[in-house]
């Protein structure tokens, strides 16, 4: 049996109760609460509802209702996958009311993520759109079902082709809050950025889940007249709570769902709902500086233009100062939990070079080498961390657990240098991960897929500098035969074998033998030399 949880040690735990990180609320009690502090005010809105607090409070327990009447309860697992719409919000806080966890998966999984993750997570019900950017998901959705015995239902947000719709689930009075999970129970499933053969989970529980928006609204000085415009896609870890959906609703705020990142739909919605604050990566960043230039919308209401999830080069930051009215917020932050900001006051050039200081005065932060020693200050080291909203374990990961932990401490891989305030400056990975802008694939994953091609040997994928990426994908291929495969026979392949299209290869380079380390793994260190 491997370990769904691990929790944090009891001395620890209770040190986080004692200091007031961890309040003792469940989500669904937390949904209560501020609807009962902010009833009417407007929670949420997409391109097609307004919902109050009342609202969605309201409509969340009729959906719980409907789910209920389909044997969905405590524990069980629900895998969504939706856009940034409404219903993800309302069924979001339907599954908590149940005690149900919800799994928070991409928008641009295909069947291997998506079979991998309802077999991993034994899914009893699997939510979608029916159909985005012309592709189909209600056929993704049978597919997986097919092929996972737990998988019971299929529950479509538009036309339900066949399935249940997500519609029919309103039932027709409101399940009462009843505590059908606690406070230290995991609340959600987000997925991680992965660095290792197949995507792996974070759980997260309601006492750390919450605590985790509200420092994150703290950071951000957020009050009730907070505006908050989701551009990134609502599951993602920064988007739904950092301090994104949950920091804004736990102080009354009102979150605009952007259905896409496009700039200039973006700044209609920004100008229109006179937004305060947002967050985008740094793939989006020069798009949205060319708009800002270019575009007639009144962005004045911006206070706070937070950008994360991948390094941001300085020159690309001061520029984002001088054309954005508010201010700047590099987030350095991880869905395993450790969330880092720049602080809203500090001088420009700190804003503009670091990656800012962790959230809790709780979280500790060690910068080690390769031995685990700490380095000197402003040397730079692998980031480890532990504290009140970091995951001790990834779920029923228990191998993969035995090394990414150290004295409870997550290691994550991050390469940074620790300036003697505090702020960390982010300059490297040591961890087998792409990040293009902040689209994140585990490169063992991928690889593992190349190397199911016939005409593919070896591979190998390293991260090599793009200038606005950040980092473009390049895969060093032996080949098998005397063919040698094309980028587009790669990823063509890829496609077919299910894998999202975000893990994509930019570059192909041929070579003869694959360089490898004395334990017969390819040697990445001389494969990167190949780069410069
Ligand atoms: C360099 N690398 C960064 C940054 C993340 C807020 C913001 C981002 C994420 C996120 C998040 C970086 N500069 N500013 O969850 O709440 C890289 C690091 C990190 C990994 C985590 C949030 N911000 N990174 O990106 O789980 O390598 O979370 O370990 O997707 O992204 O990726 P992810």
């Amino acid at each position: 049996m491997t370990t769904d949880f691990v929790p944090w040690p009891e001395e620890d735990a209770a040190r986080y109760r004692a200091a007031g990180y961890w309040r003792g609320e469940t989500s669904s009690r937390f949904l209560e609460r501020v609807t009962g502090l902010s009833g009417e005010r407007t929670a949420l809105v997409d391109d097609r509802v307004r919902l109050t607090y009342r609202d969605l409070f309201e409509q969340s327990r009729r959906v719980a209702g409907g789910l209920r009447a389909l044997g969905v309860g405590a524990g069980d697992k629900v895998l969504v996958q939706l856009p940034n719409r409404a219903e993800f919000v309302v069924l979001w806080f339907a599954l908590q009311h149940l005690g149900a966890v919800p799994v928070h998966t991409q928008p641009g999984h295909r069947h291997a993520e998506m079979i991998h993750l309802a077999r991993l997570t034994e899914a009893v019900a699997y939510v979608v759109p029916d159909v985005r950017s012309r592709f189909d998901h209600r056929e993704l959705a049978s597919l997986v079902r097919a092929n996972v015995p737990s998988l019971r239902h299929v529950i479509v947000v538009g036309d339900p082709g066949g399935h249940i719709a997500f519609e029919d689930l309103l039932a027709p009075a409101p399940v009462p809050v009843e505590d059908l999970a606690r406070p230290g129970d995991v609340a959600l499933l987000l997925l991680s950025g992965g660095t290792t053969g197949a995507p792996k989970l974070i759980p997260r529980t309601h006492d750390d889940y919450l605590c985790n928006a509200r420092l994150a609204a703290e950071a951000c000085r957020l009050g009730d007249d907070a505006v908050y415009l989701a551009v990134l896609t609502i599951g993602f870890n920064f988007t739904f709570g950092c301090p994104g959906l949950l920091g804004v609703l736990g102080v009354g705020g009102t979150v605009v769902l952007a259905d896409n990142p496009d700039p200039s739909y973006c700044f209609g919605l920004l100008e229109r709902e006179r937004v305060t604050i947002t967050a985008i990566n740094p793939l989006l960043t020069p798009l949205w500086l060319d708009e800002a230039l270019a575009t007639d919308a009144d962005l004045s209401s911006l206070r706070v233009l937070q950008i994360g999830g991948a390094r941001l080069p300085g020159d690309l930051a001061r520029q984002v100062a001088a054309t954005f009215g508010g201010t700047l917020q590099q987030v350095f932050g991880m869905a395993e939990g450790l969330l880092c900001t720049t602080g809203l006051d500090e001088a420009p050039e700190v804003i503009a070079t670091t990656q800012g200081r962790p959230v809790a005065e709780a979280d500790e932060v060690r910068v080690v080498d390769e031995h685990g020693a700490e380095v000197p200050g402003g040397a730079v080291g692998e980031l480890l961390t532990k504290g009140p909203y970091t995951l001790r374990g990834y779920y029923r990961a228990d191998e993969h657990n035995a090394t990414a932990f150290t004295d409870g401490f997550y290691r994550t891989g991050d390469l940074v240098r620790r300036l003697p305030s505090g702020h960390l400056v982010v300059v490297g990975r040591r961890k087998e991960q792409i990040n293009r802008g902040g689209e994140k694939f585990a490169a063992p994953e991928v690889e593992g897929h190349l190397e199911a091609h016939p005409l593919v040997r070896a591979a190998a994928l390293l991260p090599a500098p793009h200038p606005y990426l950040g980092e473009r994908s390049v895969a060093f291929i032996v080949p098998a035969g005397t063919g040698a495969p094309t980028r587009e026979d790669l990823l063509t392949h890829l496609a077919a074998r299910g894998l999202a299209a975000y893990k994509t290869v930019d570059e192909v380079r041929l070579l003869e033998e694959m360089p490898s380390t004395p334990v017969g793994k390819a040697d990445k260190k001389a494969l990167a030399r190949l780069l410069v």
